[in-house]
């Protein structure tokens, strides 16, 4: 591996090696600036470097779930699996690292515990937790939307004397769960794929939920050649689609309406797309899901029937059930989840009826008494979205601190910039959309680094967003998830779109729901009028003597 150059000053500054930090590293060195990167984690990756529990995979499609700027690479690489695992995603990423020689730019194992900007300079100046300190012109963040792990509040965990391990943070060497009892904490995306995977191969398994969510199935199976080929072919309609569709997806949105549809029709209509798996219920069945309260209670009666067929006993499976909206909470998908429940070594806490009081040595210590286990997994998720940069110390202008400034949730222009932090750019970060990740980093990766070409093409120095284009984006967002029946309460459903998973943190709408497409055209606008949106900080030009 390359080592990461010793140097102090450079044009730009990364952080990240996921898909966000690696693809905007490889814009901004591919201009000719100088960069250093930085990643907490021992290589890239990102989230795929942390999160390899047992289960754990994308839940979007393969032939998207990728970078779609070079023809060869999208030509060379193939997932095995329609739904790829873990260890295939961290070797796609792998593969792009090494392809375009990233790695030279990166210090790994490194955190940047702060970055201000030094007015005077027009620098960034960033610490990292080794005690460096290095400046930029332009810092660029790809933290991840879901970084920063969130600990269980109960107290005492540190008693267990059991094996205590978070899917965020899980080992890298394999984990024996044989004829262990074992509690799992959390039924996000996280918990279920983690509960589906490993209910045969413990001794015990508890599951400890607080939301129910709902789970739909995963479009899973294997990916061949002959497939491959075809997709490859066809990449041009397909990475058409993305670019306009809400949530990323290589489809077009149907047309037909879930509440003007006859019920048989309705309900084949669901079946099929139930079956079809993933986000395919939400998208591809009808228009209104997303938009119509009605039409979404239909699809959750759908739903409710289908948990209660896949649980055996009726009790259980109304516990399981959710009481909000699909789509208020992100729906994750796997197989096997709500079937595990019909394992006689499998068990459910409801904890709105029971809850955590406290971890003893011996296990978990609910309102209803003491259960005991070898191991307990905290699947608890993350502060999200905004975790990653708050957990920095940050301040931009006049020493803004951006914990302060985003006290009562993200302000930001179009996700990308923040007012009072001129040259700070994030990708996939606050107030963007939640999508298909690679395809919205690599867009929004592309607009920052065609930014940075137009300031310096136009002599200027920095830019950062008006408070009013803030304002207006924050409006803007909080207007569109106001309208929406799921995101309008999903704050209800402790939903990590909005922080109400966290306790103590803001509510706020934390992710724009106007979709990709709409996303991308409005960055398309902003940089086609030369950015009227940002406040531009002039480049001293040297005048003739
Ligand atoms: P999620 O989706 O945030 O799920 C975390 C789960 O943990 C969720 O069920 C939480 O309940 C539960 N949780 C969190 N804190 C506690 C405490 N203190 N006690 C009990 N239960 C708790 O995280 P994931 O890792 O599953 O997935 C995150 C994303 O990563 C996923 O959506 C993908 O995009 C990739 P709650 O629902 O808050 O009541």
């Amino acid at each position: 591996m390359a080592q990461a150059p010793n140097v102090r000053e450079v044009d730009a500054i990364v952080i990240g090696a996921g898909f966000s930090g690696l693809h905007a590293t490889k814009r901004l060195t591919d201009m000719g600036l100088s960069v250093r990167a930085f990643d907490a984690a021992e290589g890239v990756g990102g989230v795929w470097t942390w999160n390899r529990y047992p289960g754990a995979r994308t839940d979007s499609l393969h032939m998207t779930y990728c970078y779609s700027f070079d023809r060869d690479l999208l030509n060379e690489w193939g997932y095995s699996e329609v739904n790829p695992r873990q260890p295939e995603v961290l070797a796609y990423l792998r593969h792009v690292a090494d392809r375009f020689d990233l790695e030279q730019y990166y210090t790994f194992g490194t955190s940047v515990t702060s970055a201000v900007y030094d007015e005077a300079a027009g620098r960034w100046v960033i610490e990292t937790d080794h005690g460096e300190t290095v400046s930029a012109t332009y810092f660029v963040t790809g933290l991840g939307l879901v970084s920063a792990p969130l600990q269980p509040t109960a107290p005492g965990l540190e008693k267990f004397r059991g094996e205590v391990h978070h899917t965020a943070r899980w080992p890298h060497h394999e984990v024996d769960f044989a004829g262990k009892r074992v509690a799992v904490i959390g039924t996000g995306s996280s918990g279920v794929q983690l509960v589906a995977t490993i209910a045969d191969r413990v001794g015990s398994l508890t599951v400890f939920q607080r939301t129910a969510n709902w789970v739909a199935k995963t479009p899973n199976r294997p990916v061949g050649a002959a497939e491959l080929d075809e997709i490859r072919q066809d990449y041009d309609t397909i990475w058409k689609r993305v670019r306009h569709h809400p949530a990323g997806w290589p489809w077009e949105m149907p047309t037909r309406s879930a509440l003007e549809t006859p019920p048989d029709e309705r309900e084949r209509v669901f079946e099929q797309q139930f079956e079809e798996g993933g986000f395919a219920l939400l998208y591809n069945a009808f228009s209104d899901l997303s938009t119509d309260k009605a039409a979404n209670d239909l699809l959750c009666d759908f739903m409710r029937r289908k948990i209660q067929e896949m649980v055996d006993d009726p009790e259980l499976a109304a516990k399981l059930t959710p009481t909000h909206p699909y789509g208020a909470k992100r729906p994750p998908t796997t197989d096997g989840y709500y079937q595990a429940f019909n394992k006689p070594n499998v068990g459910l806490v409801d904890l709105r009826e029971t809850p955590i009081e406290a971890f003893t040595e011996n296990g978990i210590r609910t309102s209803a008494g003491e259960h005991e286990f070898d191991m307990i997994v905290l699947a608890t998720g993350f502060d999200a979205i905004t975790g990653a940069f708050t957990r920095m110390q940050i301040r931009g202008v006049g020493g803004r601190d951006l914990n302060e400034y985003w006290s009562d949730g993200p302000k930001t222009y179009l996700g990308l910039a923040v007012p009072g932090f001129p040259n700070m750019f994030t990708v996939a970060g606050p107030q963007t959309p939640f999508s298909n990740l690679p395809p919205g980093a690599q867009a929004q990766g592309s607009w920052i680094s065609d930014a940075i070409s137009w300031m310096r093409e136009h002599d200027q120095a920095a830019m950062h967003p008006t408070e009013a284009a803030a304002e207006g984006w924050t409006a803007l967002c909080n207007e569109i998830a106001e309208s929406l029946p799921a995101t309008s309460v999903a704050a209800d459903a402790n939903s990590w779109f909005t922080g109400a998973n966290v306790e103590g943190k803001a509510v706020a709408y934390n992710i724009y729901f106007g979709g990709h497409g709409s996303h991308a055209d409005l960055c398309d606008e902003e940089a086609a009028s030369e950015y009227p949106s940002f406040a531009k900080i002039p480049a001293l030009v040297e005048q003739p003597a």
